[in-house]
């Protein structure tokens, strides 16, 4: 069995006890590695399911101690995240849920090996922005195993506060992949600092990430440990000091959602402020454990999204622009056969004729094989010299067209006899076009149902997930 099988099996097994819903969709992606295997696209070894992440994924990022992992414990009902005044976490935790009670931590490189995890290879991401630092991925990352039931079929990760310089460069290039993976991104601020001072190139750097992005709907702007607004009763300034520091970046935050620990005692002498200040907090909490809990139903789209447009690329972008070369090598290959195979022909008739040699029917059936063979050295000859020329520009068309799919391997397997006396690709036909078609149609049906159950015209809260589950076990 291939190791992209190998694979796909293994995730469909722990969908199968997280969301067996999604298991079918998986075997829409192993459909697609079944042709991509076939006509060279896809290397044996790789899937195209292994390309996303297939977990709900919340992460939270911001300022150090501005309360991210007093929040996280909260959520999970267990002190599983170390929390203080000063920096605590130097390094990003994925936490992830275990039916063991007991809490394990396992090192960064754990994370790096291990494919069905959002970190799988991440080392060569830290290497190319700084070289020789991916070896270092334990100092960056870690894995920990939590037995809460919130965290049941979701993967959190607690981030660094921003402030440490002295690993920025990879420490940014893992916050942008994990908002790029994430399904959920809470950023959070800290309503004791209200200076825009306090705000550093780095989280300058992350304002700068989350603007202007089709998927903005899934960050949440925290404002955290409102409480100590409470002495001077200074929420309203506190939240436009920073909403003003914020668009100054180009940052305009609608909604601020303003929260405190409640493991914290508010201390107030005006009882109406503290009342007024655990309402909004309450309120708020609601409403992102909420939009927490709902991030499965974001994963399911986002997964159906990935295998619209992964399914697309393939048949609408990868192949088409290989069968163009392939049948451009085809034939001018062919050309210059017929040219030669003209040439030898007429030159064989016109000394035969004049000399007369014709008559002898030994020394036509040597020309005849002479013939042939000339033909078929100078065929491999032209073959292989368009073969350079349209593998050439397949590299060039790849990297244009920024296509994953391997259109040069693809070219090498295609470039066949099969190719050449048929003009017609091994492995593509009308049944498997209709194939990939027809996941096409089911991705497209799913989506669109989706669309219609998560967009409410009143914006309020999406459906329930389980309802989801339903629209999309009936359609699947
Ligand atoms: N007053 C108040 N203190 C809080 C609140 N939330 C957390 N804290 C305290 O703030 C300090 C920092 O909290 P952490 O949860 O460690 O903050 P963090 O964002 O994870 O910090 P780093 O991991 O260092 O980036 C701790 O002493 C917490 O007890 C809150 O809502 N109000
Ligand atoms: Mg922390």
């Amino acid at each position: 069995m291939q190791a992209s099988e190998i694979y796909v099996q293994n995730l469909e097994k722990h969908l199968a006890e997280e969301n067996p819903l999604l298991v079918d969709v998986a075997k829409n992606f192993q459909e697609i590695d079944n042709v991509g295997h076939e006509l060279g696209l896809i290397h044996p070894d790789q899937s195209t399911a292994r390309q996303i992440p297939w977990w709900p994924l919340i992460s939270i990022l911001g300022l150090f101690s501005a309360g991210k992992s007093s929040f996280i414990n909260h959520f999970l009902g267990q002190k599983i995240q170390r929390t203080g005044v000063q920096a605590v976490d130097d390094k990003f935790t994925v936490l992830c849920y275990s039916p063991d009670p007991e809490v394990k931590t396992l090192p960064g490189v754990a994370l790096d090996v291990d494919p069905r995890f959002p970190f799988y290879q991440i080392s060569r991401e830290i290497d190319e922005e700084m070289e020789g630092e991916g070896k270092r991925i334990n100092a960056y990352l870690q894995l920990k195993t939590c037995n809460s039931e919130n965290l049941k079929g979701k993967i959190f990760i607690d981030s660094p506060g921003f402030d440490a310089d002295a690993q920025r460069s990879a420490t940014l290039r893992i916050t942008k992949h994990i908002i790029e993976i994430s399904d959920l991104v809470l950023i959070f601020f800290d309503a004791r600092r209200p200076e825009p001072g306090a705000m550093r190139d780095t989280l300058e750097y992350l304002v700068k990430t989350t603007i202007d992005r089709y998927d903005s709907e899934k960050f949440i702007y925290v404002l955290n440990q409102i409480d100590v607004t409470a002495r001077e009763d200074s929420l309203e300034e506190v939240v436009a000091a920073w909403r003003s520091a914020l668009a100054e970046r180009g940052l305009n935050v609608t909604h601020f959602y303003t929260i405190f620990s409640p493991d914290v005692e508010l201390n107030a002498e005006d009882d109406y402020i503290k009342k007024r200040l655990e309402a909004r907090r309450d309120r708020d909490l609601k409403e992102i454990h909420q939009r927490m809990r709902h991030v499965e139903v974001k994963r399911a789209y986002r997964i159906l999204n990935t295998l619209e447009l992964t399914t697309k690329e393939l048949m609408d972008r990868s192949i088409p622009v290989l069968e163009k070369a392939l049948r451009g090598w085809r034939n001018w290959t062919l050309r210059f056969d017929t040219l030669l195979f003209a040439a030898l022909v007429g030159a064989g008739a016109f000394v035969g004729l004049t000399t007369g040699m014709w008559l002898n029917p030994m020394i036509d059936a040597m020309a005849v094989a002479a013939l042939f063979i000339v033909m078929f050295i100078f065929h491999l000859i032209f073959s292989s010299i368009f073969k350079v020329i349209y593998r050439r520009s397949l590299a060039k068309k790849q990297r244009q067209m920024k296509l994953r799919f391997n259109l040069v391997k693809a070219f090498d397997k295609c470039a066949n006899w099969h190719m050449f006396a048929t003009g017609r690709i091994k492995g593509w036909n009308e049944k498997v076009r209709q194939q990939l078609e027809n996941i096409l149609n089911r991705a497209d049906i799913l989506i669109q149902r989706l669309n219609d159950e998560m967009t409410n015209p009143s914006g309020e809260v999406p459906k329930k997930p389980e309802e989801v589950k339903k629209v999309m076990a009936e359609v699947s």
